[in-house]
């Protein structure tokens, strides 16, 4: 639509169930200024609204996914602008969006370009892929999940290294430490992207909601807490038709027919 300037929005997939977000900043790699998280908050709240939406991708160019939020932006703050003005406290909108998010990194995901590629549920690596905490650098550290998504998703060792060193690790490395699930030639990445999307989206909206709620809640809590929070959420799905109709198109052999209710 023509009504963003740093981002293209589009829906993809057989049957344009898949809401497409490409960041579009390509003079500053993609830079997450202010403006554009804005305009990423708006195209989510659009997709999340959309009945006919069930996943989002979220990509940038091949050159760079991001290279971190906007260094030009933050180069002049002091300290009570950005606590006192909650500085960038809008960039969570992406980690509470209800629909699952697949990020398809190619190029640069640096600083908060990785923290945000780390919000979404699912993250995709180019080959070319790069993902840093260059934060130490610039003598700041990182902001938006950096010091914290990131070592639960690849342990301590792995996190410390990139977050006090500030060096890259490629999608190889990424794809060993459990960073992203998948590695593909870059030209190939948005499309195996939007397939796996519209397998999501042909599942129940409700359901899939349900799972992603469950899954996301086993970093809040104990193992024992989180148990009992899935078997609450799982009895939940019975009270769905989705489930009850998932169950006997199995038993019918025949494709199951959902109507997110
Ligand atoms: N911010 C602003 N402009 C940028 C950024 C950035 N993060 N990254 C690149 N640019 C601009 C460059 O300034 C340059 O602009 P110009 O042509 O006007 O000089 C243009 O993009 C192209 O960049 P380069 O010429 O540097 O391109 P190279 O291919 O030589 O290098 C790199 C690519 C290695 C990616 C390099 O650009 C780089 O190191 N960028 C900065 C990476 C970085 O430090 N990122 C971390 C930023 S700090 C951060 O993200 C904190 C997050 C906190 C979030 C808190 C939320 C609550």
């Amino acid at each position: 639509t023509g009504k963003f300037e740093n981002i293209l929005v589009e829906k993809r997939g057989e049957k344009k169930n898949v809401g497409l977000i490409q960041l579009n900043r390509p003079k500053a790699l993609n830079a997450l200024c202010d403006a554009l998280m804005k305009e990423l908050g708006t195209a989510l709240d659009e997709f999340e609204n959309d009945p006919e939406v069930g996943c989002v991708v979220l990509t940038g160019s091949e050159k760079a996914f991001a290279a971190g939020a906007d260094i030009k932006e933050m180069q002049g703050l002091t300290f009570s602008q950005t606590f006192g003005g909650g500085f960038l406290n809008h960039w969570n909108r992406l980690a509470s969006n209800k629909k699952p998010v697949i990020a398809a990194v190619n190029g640069f995901a640096l600083g908060g370009g990785c923290e945000v590629a780390m919000m979404c549920d699912i993250i995709y690596a180019g080959e070319k892929a790069k993902f840093g905490q260059p934060e130490i650098l610039l003598g700041t550290i990182p902001g938006a999940g950096g010091t914290q998504r990131l070592p639960r998703a690849i342990g301590k060792s792995k996190a410390m290294e990139m977050a006090l060193t500030g060096d890259m690790i490629n999608a190889a490395d990424a794809e060993k430490a459990g960073l992203v699930s998948k590695v593909f030639p870059p030209g190939e990445l948005v499309d195996a992207a939007v397939k796996t999307a519209e397998k999501i989206a042909s599942h129940s909206k409700l359901i899939v909601a349900m799972c992603k709620e469950s899954v996301n809640t086993s970093y809040e809590l104990t193992l024992n807490e989180g148990m009992h929070f899935e078997k609450r959420i799982f009895h939940a799905t019975f009270a769905t038709k989705d489930r009850k109709e998932g169950m006997t198109a199995f038993v019918e052999k025949r494709p199951a027919n959902f109507t997110d209710e």
